[in-house]
Formats: structure tokens, sequence, C-alpha cells
């Protein structure tokens, strides 16, 4: 991986000798760093209508979709919006949420921050999406992704691929078409596993010819993976499932499907034949509004100590994990400072607001220093990569501050080129080094 203070002797480094100086390097090192996004939900270029980008997929975000909600009024139901074309149900949005009252939501700003950083500040000041729509009917998918790389400041994506969803793998096979496998890295999703999905695995079963047994479904995901080529397994854990213990397991006859028994001897053993690491998002509810699709799910607190069974159980899996529950972060940061197969990072969705990504990371780096990754940005939409690591950078870049000059005080010497090392690891690095291990 290469962190960029490495080759550089003590004596050639740029000591920090103030507060001052401190605040001000920290600042600027955490804007300019090139990152990892290690969760993602974008798509290339040549998977056509999956890549979503532009102004209209933006105000529908299903953040936003469900804030309009609780304005809207009570004859604009959830059936009747998404019957609507999606230009129309992007006027809905920017009426109620940005015209009828200010944006300052969170997701709404980020609308906002993504415009400006466009350089669409002058149509945004006068209000006129119209124009806004005009000036993204000039850009091309591949222009575009050049351009948010470029603002964002992105290094690569992982991006979220589901095998057992057609519109997803119609893109893949028979033979993987090419794409920018840098930019865009893979991530196998496996949720139907956790939540025993049967119905939908036979479907992908079938869709390849194989058999519907425990074996076949191996068989199946190492096609996916010879096929997709993923950096990891990814799987948001349901709220009911906790970790099979052996005494269970022996109760299952080898030919028994269910969750327990895809996690224990499907996707464990592949994880550790593979070398492939396990992406775990635990405490999301789905869903508690099921009428608002994506954005109808909900937050619960599961507990922190299924992932450390996994952890312990698996010692040769590794295991990134984010949690949703706010009350389970602290809990998380203990045990990731006991396991070195445990790796954790970003601030998950409801999680994802200035407030409690302050609070978060000021815990994480008490307690583990730089070994986690600070920030993934769940984007769905290719443009909210500029807004969601403004952001982010933003708040996470505050704390640094903070932390650096109270080491300053505690009578640490400190040069930038070690900050910069340091900055390197939370926005990517610890993750690179992590999957390296
Ligand atoms: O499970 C996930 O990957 C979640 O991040 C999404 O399903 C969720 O809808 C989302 O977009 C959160 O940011
Ligand atoms: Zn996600």
């Amino acid at each position: 991986m290469g962190l960029s203070n490495q080759s550089v002797p003590k004596g050639h480094q740029t000591p920090l000798k103030s507060e001052e100086a401190i605040r001000s390097a920290v600042k600027n090192l955490v804007e300019e760093v090139h990152v990892v996004d290690v969760h993602t939900h974008l798509f290339p270029p040549n998977h056509g209508k999956l890549m979503l980008w532009g102004i209209d997929e933006l105000l529908t975000y299903h953040y936003l979709v469900a804030e309009y909600f609780i304005t809207a009024p009570a004859t604009i139901t959830p059936e009747k919006f998404f019957a609507l074309e999606k230009q129309a149900q992007a006027d809905l949005v920017w009426d109620s949420l940005f015209i009828q009252r200010s944006p300052i939501s969170e997701a709404c700003r980020g609308v906002i921050t993504t415009l400006t950083e466009l350089g669409l500040g002058e149509l945004v000041e006068r209000r006129d999406l119209n124009e806004v729509r005009k000036w993204f009917a000039k850009q091309t998918p591949e222009g575009y992704v050049d351009k948010v790389f470029e603002l964002a400041k992105i290094k690569y994506v992982l991006t979220t691929n589901i095998p057992f969803e057609k519109k997803e793998t119609v893109h893949w096979y028979p033979k993987a078409k090419e794409f920018d496998t840098h930019r865009f890295q893979t991530g196998l999703r496996v949720d139907q596993l956790l939540t025993g999905n049967w119905e939908s695995i036979k479907e992908a079963l079938d869709e390849m010819g194989i058999e519907h047994t425990i074996e076949g479904v191996k068989k199946l995901l190492e096609k996916w993976i010879t096929i997709m080529k993923p950096k990891y397994f990814m799987a948001a854990v349901p709220p009911t499932l906790e970790f099979p213990s052996d005494e269970e397991m022996s109760t299952y006859a080898p030919s028994t499907i269910n969750s327990a028994t895809l996690l224990r001897r499907v996707l464990l053993p592949l994880a550790e034949q593979h070398h492939l690491p396990i992406a775990l998002k635990f405490d999301s509810v789905r869903p508690i509004n099921p009428a608002l699709r994506e954005g109808g799910d909900g937050v619960v607190t599961t507990k922190v100590s299924t992932l450390q069974k996994l952890c312990l159980n698996y010692p040769k899996v590794k295991f990134l994990a984010t949690f949703l529950a706010r009350v389970n972060q602290h809990e998380l940061c203990v045990l990731a400072n006991k396991f070195g197969n445990l790796h954790i990072y970003g601030c998950w969705w409801y999680c994802n607001n200035p407030s409690i990504v302050e609070e978060i990371t000021r815990i994480r780096v008490e307690l583990l220093g730089t070994a986690f990754t600070s920030q993934h940005s769940d984007a769905r939409v290719l443009d909210q990569l500029i807004y969601k690591w403004k952001h982010s950078k933003a708040v996470i870049g505050g704390v640094l501050q903070d932390m650096y000059v109270k080491l300053f005080h505690a009578g640490w010497s400190l040069t930038r080129e070690e900050i910069q090392r340091d900055v390197e690891r939370l926005f990517g690095g610890a993750y690179e080094e992590f999957m390296e291990k």
C-alpha cells in the first residue's frame, strides 16, 4: 500500500511547533487525502441503468424520500409517489423539502453541497431546478465518473454486487464485461444466506443450473467469486441471528438449509478457503415501514457478542464490521481492541450525521488510535460521494485536530509527514493493511 511519509527521514520532515500549525496542517491533510470508500452501492457506467447519477436521483435518494413523507399531504401515498416518473418524484421532494422549508437536514444539505461543489452555486441561489437538470443532461456517464472521483478525491470505491438479483447478474455473465475494476472494486453481497432466503437462493441456483443443496450454494458462490473477483463477502446481519453454537449445529442434518447452516457450513468455510474477509453490518431491521421501500428500514440494538463469537471461533477469518445503533459503538470499539481479525469501518446510515460521526470518531481514536477506517459513504448515487466525503471530512478532521493538539501538549513533537501517514490510514490505509494481513 505504501503510506506517504515512510521514505522521508524524520530529520527532513516538517516540524509543527504550535497548536495553530498543527490545526492548520491536520485540516489541510484531511481535506486533501484521497480516500478508499470501503462500502458503496455504486455501479460503473457499463452496468447501464444501475449506475445512478444526476439531480433527479439525488433528490429521490431514499433518505430524502423518507423525509419527504413526514411532510407529504395525506393524498400522496407512497404507492402513488412511486408510480410517478422519477422526475415528478424529484419535483415533489424539491418543492416540499427545499422550497417550502429550508433544507437543513443532513441529507438535504448534502444535495446543496454537491451542487455547489459541482459549480452550480448560482443555479442553487436562484432555486432553478430546471437549469440544474439541463446542466446534468450535458454530462456523459464516463466523464461524470471522472469528474466526481476527482472532486470527491476518491482512490477507489467498493461496490455492492448481489448474485441473487437478476437485474444485476445480467451485467456479469455469460462473460464478465470489462470495466474499471481498479476504481470500482467488487463486494459480493450475501444477505440471502444470513436471512435464510431459500426462495431467492433457489432462483439463482436455477439460473446457473446448480442443484438445490448446501453444496450447490457453495458451488454457486464459488462461480461468482471467479466471475466478480470480490475483495470481500458482505451481509447485513438480521437482528434475530445469533451465533449458532456447536451444540445447535449438531442438531442439524447435513442437508438442513437455514441461516445457521448457510452461515457455518457455507459462508464461513468459503471465507476461510478463499481468504475472503466478511464485511458485516449490524443493527438494521428491515423493513419497519415497507411502503417506503429502501427508506423503510429501521435501527435496532442487537448483541455485539454475536460478532465476538464469530471472531473467537473463526480466528482465520477476517471480519469487517459496522453497527447502526449508537449505543453499540463503545462496545464495538472494545471488541476491536481485542481481536486482530476484526476491523471497524464507517459511521453507517443513521450514524452518518455530524453529531454522531463526531462522537463515534472520538471514541474510536481514544480506544483504537488509527487502527480503523473512519468512514464509508454508502453512496447509491455517484454524486453523493462529493457531499458525503466533504461533510465527513470536516467532522473527522475537527476531531483529529483536537487529538493532535492534546498529544502535542502531552510532550510529543509532531511533523506534517507523520500526521499525513496517520490520516492516510484512517481514510483507507488501515483497511488496506487489514486486507493484506
Ligand atoms: O445494507 C446496506 O448496505 C445499507 O447501507 C443500505 O441497504 C441502506 O439502504 C443504505 O443505503 C444506507 O445508507
Ligand atoms: Zn449499504
